[in-house]
């Protein structure tokens, strides 16, 4: 755990969070401010800073966030519609929080380019 990480702090509990799937290496919460009506974060339970990193790491944790999300869409009604999956990588992308999430954006019409 990463002491100053906001992701780490709800991982352990210490800051709350709308929680609405777990495995046994992520954790998937609502976003706090929700860019469509389906808008959920999963995030590995331990720390890395970015989705390169989780490719580094364990073997098999990318293909469980990716599992994980699609069970979200499925539970959130958005699978049969479609849905997008986003890791912003680098500030340059738009990454703000730096620990690795994957965003389950769903319900609504996703424009391209995303912009
Ligand atoms: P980004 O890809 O790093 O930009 O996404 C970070 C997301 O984390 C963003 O959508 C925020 O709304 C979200 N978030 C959150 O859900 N809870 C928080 O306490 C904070 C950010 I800070």
């Amino acid at each position: 755990m990463e002491t100053d990480c906001l992701f780490c702090k709800i991982v352990a509990k210490e800051i709350p969070a709308e929680i609405v799937h777990e495995t046994g290496r992520t954790l998937a919460f609502r976003d706090i401010n929700p860019q469509a009506p389906t808008h959920v974060l999963v995030i590995t339970k331990d720390h890395h800073a970015d989705a390169g990193a989780v490719a580094d790491a364990d073997e098999g944790l990318a293909d469980e966030m990716l599992k994980a999300a699609r069970a979200i869409a499925r539970e959130e009604g958005v699978a049969e519609a479609g849905y997008r999956l986003v890791f912003n990588t680098g500030a340059g992308a738009g990454q703000t929080v730096f620990h690795a999430h994957l965003h389950v954006l769903g319900g609504r019409d996703l424009r391209w380019p995303p912009g």
